[in-house]
């Protein structure tokens, strides 16, 4: 890789000498795109000619039926509801195009995907042939357990085959699965299946991270049991029996759950299959238009937000971005997403992405820490991967260990290596190019959002020349704009909020169930607007660095929380008053939950009582809203109109003890001088 030093300025007051890496040669030579110039005429004609742009890539895939139209929309809420379409009219599967499409070019036999267990000793793959006849056998079993087209499916399972097959079972009938990370509890569970009004779920009994076994039937149990209590009666849960089949970590028992199957509405998922031995289950052909999945992510509110994707724009966008951000290439590529299927990531870039492009994909049920530091190398050796995909949180991790666990494996497979879920820091970028890739890799640092559908700011392998730090330019057909407070553009360099200007086929189509929400939320900041909730700079050659959230989320190993969500969990403790989180910087991590609680008069936060509050964010959200540090707080800082300043909690979360702005519309000045004399000696 040809490594350029060059001069640019990234701020104003701030000349800082940074790299410039142009793309290594070999990926230069075969690629989709192919130099900088390439990806502006492109990139121009996306913008300039759209509806032409996306129908040729529409065309490289199947539609039962085709369309004359492109991309309709609206975002000015002056105009009316925003909404967004994409070839009206036409009609698709996105699961066909990932199975029998492939299968009819000549790649029934070609490796779909290598799971790769938990244990390194379970390992099993499966070509197109073998997917397309379990999704067909497992479709069946939904549809003679009266799912159909429209019906939604939970789904709460690890990184195992039957989560990629139940996700395109559902596809393929019609029916709009609702994947919950595995790792929710059971309300967070409960909350998910009542919004959806699941009329199915599909669980396991457990799985294993690392050496610990984890039960998944009880909190699917106990989530009915909620959900029932809410009026929303589960008909139907079928149960995966996975931890049979898992070879024990050394010095392992087997772990006792009890029976998978304790109600009468479960059933054992080999059981179901079995039983629809012979059913043929057609395709059903799908509107443009037509709900392929919702999945919940956290809201400024504090209640998840159903992000809803459609059929043919969802489809032709994931497609799309896998070919062109990893510059796959079938014939050549092995491609590993390190993703949980229960994050958006695991949708388009583990799922549908790499299996329209018929490539053959790892899919990996375990940890990067797991047998040890070296997993992801290791498992890179096994199968000659070439582009992979992971997250800065796992990178940062790993690159706290020492680089012997990465030298130990060869890696010299690895072409691109892309990072997802927030900023990634220029070291941790530099270690990826330098120690896991050995210069030779291009690195591509991927900004994109569960709404957006696929990536949206992102380099191409073989055009552009890569900043650390920096996601560079939009993807094809995506214009990224910067608007300041006012809802006025930012031309050139500068900084501001992060919003997008024109549609783009793979974007929400709506809030589940609340049309209002989507409007507000995405579309109410800034008219005319879809609003990221980012902030971000551009440099002057347009280069874009996203900066982080500038709205109540937080980013948390690259998991979206939001405070308010979690501030309910810690305000339903009998003892809690009130209490507000903010993010901290963390090393790891990127951030983490900060919280800060009044307790009633007279109660004292005692070692007890931060576990209990510790447990209440576990039990309503999950693991990873559990905050690192709890202060107790004489009181909140708050404006005369009652509203609790986070902006200075944050610096005092940050280690501030001054420079915390402007304090003088606070009802009660003195309260921050105690909050930052009662900081932990541990913040
Ligand atoms: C795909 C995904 C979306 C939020 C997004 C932003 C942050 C994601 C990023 C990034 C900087 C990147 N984010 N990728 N920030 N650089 N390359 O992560 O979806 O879970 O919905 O999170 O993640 O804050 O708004 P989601």
């Amino acid at each position: 890789m040809s490594d350029v030093r060059v001069k640019f300025s990234l701020d104003k007051e701030v000349e800082e000498e940074l790299d410039v890496f142009l793309p290594p040669a070999p990926l230069l030579a075969g690629a989709h795109v192919s130099g900088l110039p390439s990806y502006h005429d492109l990139y121009r004609s996306s913008i300039n000619d759209s509806d032409r742009f996306w129908a040729t890539v529409a065309a490289e895939l199947y539609f039962e039926q085709g369309s004359t139209k492109g991309l309709e929309w609206n975002f000015d809420v002056r105009k009316g509801a925003p909404f967004t379409r994409f070839m009206s009219g036409a009609r698709t599967n996105v699961a066909y195009n990932c199975l029998e499409r492939n299968i009819k070019r000549g790649l029934g036999d070609k490796v779909a995907f290598l799971f790769e267990g938990n244990d390194p000793r379970d390992a099993s793959k499966i070509t197109y042939n073998q997917l397309l006849e379990k999704v067909v056998a497992f479709s069946a079993v939904l549809r003679t357990r009266g799912v159909g087209k429209g019906d939604t499916v939970s789904i709460y399972l690890p990184m195992i085959s039957e989560l990629a097959i139940a996700m395109l079972a559902c596809a393929r009938i019609g029916a709009i699965h609702s994947v919950v990370f595995a790792g929710f509890s059971a309300e967070s569970l409960a909350a998910r299946i009542v919004d959806a009004k699941a009329k199915l779920l599909v669980t396991s009994d457990g799985v294993f991270r690392g050496t610990k076994p984890i039960a998944l039937k009880p909190i699917v149990d106990k989530a009915a049991e909620l959900a029932a209590a809410d009026g929303c009666l589960l008909p139907k849960v079928i149960v995966v029996e996975h931890l049979k089949r898992v070879s024990l970590p050394d010095g392992g028992k087997a772990p006792q759950f009890g029976p998978s199957c304790s109600h009468e509405r479960d059933e054992e998922w080999e059981a179901a299959m079995e039983s629809v031995k012979g059913v043929d289950s057609r395709v059903e052909w799908m509107d443009a238009e037509d709900s392929l999945f919702i999945l919940y992510t956290s809201g400024s509110t504090g209640k998840p937000k159903g992000i809803l994707h459609t059929t043919a724009g969802y489809m032709t966008y994931a497609y799309q971005t896998t070919k062109m951000t990893f510059d796959v290439h079938h014939e050549t590529d092995v491609y590993w997403c390190t993703a949980d299927c229960g994050w958006i990531t695991g949708h388009s870039y583990v799922l549908y992405g790499p299996l329209m492009n018929g490539l053959t994909s790892v899919f990996f049920e375990g940890l990067p820490s797991y047998p040890d530091a070296s997993r992801l190398w290791q498992v890179t050796e096994k199968y000659k991967v070439t582009k992979m995909y992971t997250s800065p949180t796992a990178v940062r991790a790993l690159m706290a260990v020492g680089d012997h666990y990465v030298t130990k494996y060869d890696r010299r497979s690895l072409q691109v290596i892309g990072t997802v879920g927030e900023p990634i820091n220029p070291s941790a970028w530099r270690w990826l190019h330098k120690v896991v890739g050995e210069g030779r890799a291009a690195i591509v640092d991927t900004y994109w959002q569960t709404e957006t559908g696929g990536h949206v700011i992102a380099p191409l392998p073989g055009a552009t020349p890569l900043k650390p730090g920096s996601a560079t330019f939009p993807c094809f057909g995506v214009e990224a704009v910067l608007v300041d407070s006012e809802g006025r553009l930012i031309e050139g360099p500068g900084e501001g909020n992060l919003c997008f200007a024109r549609a783009w086929p793979g974007m929400l189509r709506g809030v589940w169930g609340d049309t209002d929400r989507f409007a507000k939320t995405y579309f109410s900041s800034f008219p005319g607007f879809y609003f990221t909730g980012d902030g971000a700079k551009r440099d002057e050659e347009g280069y874009i660095w996203v900066t982080g959230r500038v709205d109540d989320l937080m980013n948390v190993s690259g998991h979206l929380l939001s405070t308010a969500e979690i501030e309910s969990a810690l305000a339903a403790h009998e003892k809690v008053a009130e209490a507000a989180v903010v993010a901290a910087p963390h090393d790891i991590k990127g951030s983490f939950p900060y919280a800060f609680v009044t307790l009633n008069q007279g109660e004292r936060l005692t070692p007890s009582l931060v576990a209990e509050l510790k447990q209440l964010a576990r039990t309503k959200i999950g693991p990873i809203a559990v905050p690192d540090i709890i202060q107790q707080a004489p009181g909140l800082p708050k404006t005369r109109s009652g509203k609790v300043t986070r902006r200075i909690l944050r610096k005092i979360a940050e280690g501030f003890d001054n420079g915390l702005g402007d304090t003088t519309t606070l009802i009660d000045e003195s309260v921050i001088t105690q909050l930052i004399a009662g900081r932990p000696s541990n913040a």
